[in-house]
C-alpha cells in the first residue's frame, strides 16, 4: 500500500490508541499465558473437548511445543494458531501509527518462533504437527471441511503480509511463501493433489494478498483454484469424512451433518444464488472471490460477488450491519429472517463483511459498498469491543434481557456482558485488527484515470497518489460538517475527488467547492465528483444530523411496528441503566422524531452524543393479573422521554435490558 493515512478523528483516535496502549498487550498476556482467562460457555456450542481450557489460551505454547522447545499436549481449539497470527496482524498496523521497539521486537520473536515451528516442507498448523491427545492420528489435510489447516495458515500469511510491509520483515513474508508453496504441492487441478477447498474459507483472501505482496502468478492461481473447486463435486468432504472413520473421532462431529447448502458445496460457486451457512465462511470467502474477480477481470465472477453481496445487505442483514440470524451453526436462514433477541451477528461476520465491502470498493464506486461498511465502523463490528478494549462480543444481539440470556437455553448465547475471552476465540483480535486498520478502509485510489474516491467520514490526513495530500476535518459521526481538503502539487496532472453521500443524507445536504455552492453537482452511484486541478480544492459539506425514526421492511416479521432510531450513520438503542425497564413498554410515536435532542456528553461512554426522545410508557400490570384480558383493559400511558445511547456503546456500565427497536405508537 503505497498510500500513507493518518488519522486524526477524535473518536476513531480513540479507538486505536486503546488498540495501542491496552488491547494489544492484553491480547499478548492471554495468548502467552501470562493471563488466566475466564471464559463463558461458547456461544457456537463448540466447547466439549477436553482439549480446550477455559484457563490458559496456550496458543504460543503450541507454537513452542511445534518448535520442539517444549514439551506439552496441544490446547485448544483446532484454529487456536489463528489467535497468534491475528494479534501479530493487529500489531503490525498498529506499530505503523504508534512505532513501538519494544512491540516490533516481540514481534520479531513472534515471527522467528512461527519460522522454527514451521515443517522443512513449509506446512505449519500446531495441532497437526503436536499429534497429541485426538490429533494422534490425523493426517494433514486428510478431513478438511473440519481441520481449518488453510484457513490458519491464510491468517498466518495475513499477517506476514502486513508485517513485512509495515517493518520490512523479511523473514515474515518468507515463511509465508514457503507455507503457500507448500499447500500449492497439496491442492490443485493436477492429477495426485487434492480437489478440495478448505471447509472455512480465509486461504482464498490471504493467497490474494500474498499475490498482491509478492506478485507471484501461482498464488493468485491457486487463489483461484480453491475458489473454483468448492462444489464441483459436492461430495468431496463426505468422501473425505468417511475415509477417516465413522466420526467417533472427529474433530467437530455435527459437521458430518451439515448440508451441501450450508457448507456452500452444493454447486459450484459462481452458480451459487443466495448466501446460505455459517456467515463468516460465506463472507471471507465472499472477499476473496471479490479480490481475484478485480485481479483476474472474471466478470462471471464479479457477477457472483455481486449478487451474493445484494442477497446479504438487501435481505439478511441487520439495520446495525451485523449478520448471521441464527447460532445454530452460526448461519444465515433466510431472506428478512432478522430476529432482534436471538441474532447471532457475530462480530467475525461484521468485520469479514468489511472486507468484502472493501474489496467491492477496489471494483466500483458504489454507494451501497461504503454505506455497509460505514454501518459496521460505527455499529456492527465495534459493539464487539468494550471501550476498555479487554472485554468483547462474540454475540452481537439487537435486544437483550438478562433473564431470557440466564433462563432460556434459545438465549444462552446471548451475553449480557462483553468478556475477557473465550474458547473459540476469533472475534477479540479480528475486531481489534479491524480497528488498527481502519486507515486502510477510507479510501479507494485509482492510479490510472487518478481517480480518489474519499468513501468514509473519518478524520485523517493522508498522502494519496504521487504527493496528493488529502485532509478530512470533521468530529464525524457526532456533526455532519465535514471538511475535505485536496492539495495538488503544481505540475501534476489533475484528481478526480468522489466524495460519498451517505445514504441517510442523500435528500438532504449541502456541498460548496471553494467555497461556492456545488450541492446540484451529479450524483452518480452514491457519489459526486469534483475535478481538482493543481493548488488545493476545498469540498465542504453538511449532513443532515437529525435525528431519524426508520422502519424495516414490511417482509421483516420481527421489526413489524417497530422503530429504530438513528442519527447520521450511528444506530441507538435503549438501555435500561438509563431507562426504567421494562424496556418493551416504550413506544415511539412516529413524527416525534423531530422533538428528539443530542447532546454530546464528553464524561460518558468515552464521548458520546447522547439523544433524548419523546415516548410513550405504558404501565406494566399488577402483579397477579390475568394473562389475557380484553383489549379495552389497556394499561395506563404516559409521556415522558427517554434517553438513547449509540448500539455500539451499550453493555459498557451496568447490566440491563437492551433494545434497539421498539414499538411505534401507532
Ligand atoms: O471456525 C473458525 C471461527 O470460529 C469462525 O470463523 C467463527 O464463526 C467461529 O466458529
Ligand atoms: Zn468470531
Amino acid at each position: 500500500m503505497s498510500e500513507k493515512v493518518t488519522v486524526t478523528s477524535p473518536f476513531w483516535k480513540r479507538y486505536r490508541e486503546n488498540v495501542v496502549k491496552e488491547v494489544i498487550p492484553y491480547q499478548w498476556a492471554v495468548i502467552n499465558d501470562d493471563q488466566k482467562i475466564v471464559v463463558p460457555k461458547d456461544p457456537g456450542g463448540n466447547d466439549d473437548s477436553d482439549e480446550v481450557s477455559n484457563e490458559w489460551s496456550h496458543a504460543v505454547r503450541n507454537l513452542r511445543v511445534a518448535a520442539g522447545e517444549e514439551k506439552a499436549p496441544f490446547n485448544g481449539m483446532v484454529f487456536q494458531d489463528s489467535d497468534v497470527y491475528k494479534w501479530l496482524e493487529e500489531a503490525a498496523y498498529a506499530l505503523a501509527y504508534a512505532p513501538d521497539k519494544q512491540l516490533q521486537d516481540l514481534c520479531d520473536q513472534v515471527v522467528d518462533l512461527i519460522a522454527r515451528a514451521q515443517e522443512p516442507d513449509g506446512y505449519l498448523d500446531t495441532p497437526f504437527q503436536i499429534k497429541s491427545g485426538s490429533y494422534e492420528h490425523r493426517e494433514r489435510f486428510s478431513q478438511i471441511q473440519q481441520s481449518h489447516e488453510m484457513y490458519v495458515m491464510g491468517h498466518y500469511i495475513e499477517a506476514a503480509v502486513a508485517y513485512n510491509e509495515v517493518t520490512g520483515n523479511q523473514q515474515a513474508l518468507d515463511v509465508a511463501i514457503k507455507m503457500a508453496d507448500c499447500l500449492n504441492t497439496y491442492f490443485g487441478p493436477e492429477e495426485g493433489k487434492i480437489h478440495g477447498a478448505d471447509g472455512h474459507p480465509e486461504i482464498e483472501l490471504a493467497l490474494s494478498r500474498l499475490y498482491d505482496a509478492t506478485h507471484e502468478e501461482r498464488f493468485l492461481r491457486l487463489a483461484k483454484y480453491f475458489i473454483d473447486v468448492r462444489g464441483v463435486d459436492p461430495e468431496f468432504y463426505d468422501k473425505q469424512n468417511e475415509a477417516v472413520g465413522d466420526g467417533s473421532t472427529d474433530i467437530f462431529p455435527a459437521m458430518r451433518e451439515w448440508s451441501h447448502e450450508y457448507t456452500l458445496t452444493a454447486r459450484p460457486i459462481r452458480q451459487q444464488q443466495t448466501a446460505e451457512g455459517h456467515a463468516v465462511r460465506v463472507v471471507y470467502l465472499l472477499t476473496g472471490i471479490a479480490h481475484i474477480a478485480r485481479l483476474t477481470g472474471d466478470a462471471e465472477l464479479k457477477e457472483t460477488a455481486e449478487r451474493l453481496w445484494a442477497n446479504i445487505v438487501r435481505r439478511r442483514m441487520y439495520i446495525t450491519g451485523n449478520i448471521g440470524s441464527t447460532h445454530i451453526g452460526e448461519a444465515f436462514t433466510y431472506d428478512y429472517d432478522l430476529p432482534n433477541d436471538m441474532a447471532y451477528a457475530e462480530t467475525c461476520a461484521s468485520v469479514g463483511l468489511s472486507f468484502v465491502a472493501r474489496q467491492m470498493l477496489e471494483m466500483d464506486t458504489k454507494g451501497e459498498y461504503a454505506d455497509v461498511l460505514e454501518k459496521q465502523i460505527f455499529n456492527g463490528a465495534i459493539a464487539g469491543i468494550s471501550l476498555d478494549g479487554r472485554h468483547f462480543y462474540y454475540v452481537n444481539p439487537q435486544e437483550a434481557y438478562p433473564e431470557a440470556s440466564e433462563k432460556s437455553p434459545d438465549h444462552a448465547h446471548v451475553l449480557m456482558h462483553r468478556a475477557e475471552w473465550f474458547e473459540c476465540a476469533c472475534c477479540p483480535a479480528n475486531i481489534a485488527r479491524f480497528i488498527a486498520s481502519i486507515d486502510r478502509y477510507l479510501y479507494t485510489v485509482h492510479e490510472e484515470t487518478r481517480q480518489i474516491v474519499a468513501h468514509q467520514f473519518i478524520a485523517n490526513e493522508a498522502e494519496l497518489l504521487d504527493g496528493v495530500k488529502v485532509k478530512q476535518e470533521s468530529n464525524f459521526p457526532w456533526d455532519g460538517h465535514v471538511e475535505i481538503s485536496v492539495e495538488v502539487p503544481q505540475g501534476s496532472k489533475p484528481v478526480d475527488l468522489s466524495v460519498r453521500i451517505p445514504s441517510w443524507s442523500r435528500s438532504q445536504y449541502s456541498l460548496s467547492v471553494n467555497g461556492a455552492e456545488a450541492s446540484d453537482l451529479p450524483l452518480v452511484d452514491g457519489f459526486v465528483t469534483v475535478h481538482a486541478e493543481a493548488g488545493r480544492t476545498v469540498v465542504a459539506l453538511d449532513f443532515d444530523m437529525s435525528v431519524k425514526f426508520m422502519r424495516a421492511n414490511t417482509a421483516i416479521r420481527h421489526d413489524a411496528g417497530k422503530i429504530a432510531v438513528t442519527r447520521g450513520p450511528v444506530v441507538y438503542c435503549l438501555e435500561e441503566e438509563d431507562n426504567p425497564a421494562p424496556l418493551w413498554q416504550y413506544q415511539l410515536e412516529p413524527d416525534a422524531a423531530s422533538k428528539a435532542s443530542a447532546q454530546y456528553k464528553a464524561d460518558e461512554l468515552e464521548g458520546v452524543e447522547v439523544l433524548t426522545v419523546p415516548v410513550v410508557r405504558r404501565t406494566s400490570d399488577p402483579q397477579d393479573s390475568p394473562l389475557y384480558m380484553p383489549v379495552d383493559e389497556e394499561p395506563a400511558q404516559e409521556k415522558t422521554t427517554a434517553t438513547f445511547i449509540p448500539y455500539y456503546a451499550w453493555a459498557n456500565r451496568s447490566v440491563g435490558q437492551m433494545q434497539v427497536w421498539l414499538d411505534s405508537a401507532r
